[in-house]
């Protein structure tokens, strides 16, 4: 039989054996995790987290320590007098002692963190840096690259960068609404979007790859769904993903009754097509919606099915979307599908 000790030693190592499981697939990237940096400032904020830990570990095991060896040496004995034990009435020396040394640690702490905080925010700024301006929207996000006129949305492309060519990519935050919170574990801290006002962050991933990340700040309804995605590409990859951006959207002539259908259904009023009619800036830019993966935010993978269905009603995904459903019928669904199946 299992006595309580045994009992007691394995519930602690199953658990024991959970968490380091966790943190080595967390380690691994398998979820977006801050414990896999993979840009300066997510390094910077890593090895910091490790000295926190390091000291705050250590003050667990001095204070549990005492503690054990209190519980187990002085515990009630059979033998004990039934008097009242000697009282102590304070003790300056050890009064300072405990005020003073959790004070100096304090500091200590706060200097570290200071030091990163300001390391992050005064990093000089190259000339090869990308500018992409964020802009946070109830339930998505749209990205503009100024420099190169484009207008993307959900998913947000940048360079890779190294340490010989060093490419980071400058964001602007804002917001057009409520507050958002722009996230991505592996590549940076948090920092808000926050409506009339603009935030700076900036982030160098040294390897190219997908990296996830959502919106941190609660913002409405379908805030759990304004997920984040950022591709980090070759810089080939990327003057050919800016070079396609920068084209306006394709009208090919048998789709021309879908376009038709989009640009004078309200559509074109939340929607921008560069090169056509359809300018509305509510609602994501659909330029190029081919380009991306997922629609609405991550909320599902970009296929056909799932394109007529969140057209056809954007509530079966996302519950409080400010996207009406627009009441098509199934030939008008077919052929506004058809089109912007063809906005590569
Ligand atoms: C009242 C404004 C409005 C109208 C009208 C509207 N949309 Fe939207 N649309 C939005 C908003 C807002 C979103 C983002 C929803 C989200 O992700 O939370 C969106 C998202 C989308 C997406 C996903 C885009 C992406 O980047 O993933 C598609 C596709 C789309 N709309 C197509 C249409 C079509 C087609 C019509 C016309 C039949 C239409 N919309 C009418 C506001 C609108
Ligand atoms: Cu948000």
């Amino acid at each position: 039989m299992q006595t309580k000790r045994e009992g007691r030693l394995i519930r602690f190592g199953s658990a024991a054996a959970w968490l380091s499981v966790t943190t080595a697939l967390m380690a691994q990237g398998t979820t977006p995790s801050t414990l896999a940096p993979a840009s300066s400032s997510a390094h910077q904020i890593f090895d910091l987290s490790l000295f926190v830990i390091a000291i705050t570990g250590g003050i667990f095991l001095v204070v549990g320590g005492l503690l054990t060896i209190a519980l187990v040496r002085f515990r009630a004995r059979k033998s004990d007098p039934l008097t009242e034990p000697a009282q102590i009435y304070g003790s300056t020396q050890i009064e300072l002692a405990w005020t003073v040394i959790p004070g100096l640690i304090v500091v200590v702490l706060f200097l570290a963190t200071a030091r990163i905080i300001f390391a992050i925010q005064d990093a000089p700024r190259p000339a090869a840096a990308v500018d992409v301006t964020a802009i946070g929207h109830q339930f998505w996000w749209e990205f503009r690259y100024p420099k190169y006129g484009v207008v993307a949305a959900n998913e947000l492309h940048i360079p890779v960068s190294s340490d010989a060519a060093p490419k980071p990519t400058f964001l602007k935050l804002t917001s057009a609404d409520v507050n958002h919170s722009f996230w991505v574990p592996q590549l940076a801290g948090k920092t808000d979007l926050i409506a009339n006002h603009v935030n700076t962050m900036w982030i160098d991933p040294k390897a190219a790859g997908l990296y996830l990340g959502q919106c941190a700040q609660f913002c409405g309804s379908q805030h759990a769904m304004m997920l984040l995605r950022v591709y980090v590409d070759s810089p080939e990859q990327f003057d050919a993903w800016i070079k396609n951006q920068q084209q306006p959207g394709r009208k090919e002539t048998q789709v021309a009754a879908g376009r038709k259908v989009f640009e004078t259904q309200a559509c074109m009023n939340c929607h921008a097509v560069s090169g056509t009619v359809a300018t509305g800036r509510f609602g994501p830019d659909l330029t190029h919606l081919m380009s991306r993966a997922t629609l609405a935010s991550g909320a599902m993978d970009n296929t056909p099915q799932n394109l007529r269905q969140w057209i056809k009603a954007p509530e079966m995904f996302k519950r409080g979307a400010l996207m009406p459903a627009m009441q098509l019928n199934d030939e008008q669904l077919d052929q506004v599908t058809a089109y912007l199946e063809t906005l590569k």
